[in-house]
């Protein structure tokens, strides 16, 4: 089994949100092992303070060291030799490549700061990878936490059912996903592609790839450089750029 343990002041922003949907049904099932520590239990604080004013002077508060350090002695041997990482936007930023090196692992430990940030010292002691999920700031690292756990979770074996499954994903090879239909066949005057009815499967294989193909081109052309095509689908680029003039 997979665990991540997340060291954040708000230990149900991660339990409850993992709780839903596949995630839930990961924990339930044995899969996955979300351990949230609440950095407040380890204050020594009369007043269960964890944070302070910045050295230096300026606006807000900083996380105390000694709490946090404390809150991850006490994973214990469990995450000996784990990653540990900090959310924060100025870390590498996350991506499938990252998630796929990431359930690769057997424990993960991910810091969540809050406020102006974490006392630097603690970042030096404990932390392996700052990690930021996009270039914006949150209020708290454990929205992005959550993101993290939820794309890695999914590449657990076991956790996608034959259904969810993510074996034909565009993203694996750089591609975006080919646009999807369900029933009914006509909605406001929209038609389903005729070939995704013609129950013909090369065809289908086919056409997906090339609108595959297509819609990283329109929207998202910088995923081309780096996608896996074949000498034929790069010539059939090359046509959609010869369109242009
Ligand atoms: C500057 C501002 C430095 C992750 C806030 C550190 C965490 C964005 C991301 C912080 C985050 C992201 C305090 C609140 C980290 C701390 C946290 N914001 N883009 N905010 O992944």
């Amino acid at each position: 089994m997979k665990s991540f343990y997340v060291l954040t002041l708000f230990p149900e922003m991660i339990e409850q949100t993992l709780s839903y949907s596949i995630t839930g049904r990961a924990i339930n099932d044995g899969l996955i092992n979300v351990e949230a520590v609440n950095i407040r239990d380890f204050t020594k604080d009369k007043h269960r303070h964890v944070d302070d004013y910045p050295y230096g002077g300026g606006a807000g508060m900083v996380m105390q060291p000694q709490p946090i350090y404390d809150a991850y002695k006490s994973i214990g041997e469990r995450a000996e030799g784990s990653r540990v990482l900090y959310m924060s936007p100025q870390g590498r930023t996350f991506d499938q490549s990252m998630a796929e090196e990431l359930s690769k692992e057997d424990s993960i430990v991910i810091l969540c700061g809050h406020y102006e940030g974490v006392d630097e010292r603690v970042i030096e002691e404990i932390v392996t990878d700052e990690v930021s999920i996009g270039d914006f700031v949150l209020t708290g690292g454990e929205l992005a936490a959550v993101t993290i756990i939820d794309a890695v979770s999914r590449l657990v074996p076991g956790v996608l059912n034959k259904e969810e499954s993510h074996e034909n994903e565009s993203f694996s090879d750089g591609l975006l996903e080919y646009p999807q239909y369900t029933r009914p066949p006509e909605f406001m005057g929209r038609q389903v592609p005729d070939i995704l009815l013609s129950g013909h499967h090369a065809n289908i294989d086919k056409w997906r790839r090339e609108q595959s193909i297509i819609r990283t081109y329109d929207k998202r052309p910088d995923l081309l450089e780096k996608a896996e095509l074949t000498d034929k689908e790069k010539k059939f680029v090359q046509q959609l750029k010869n369109k242009e003039r």
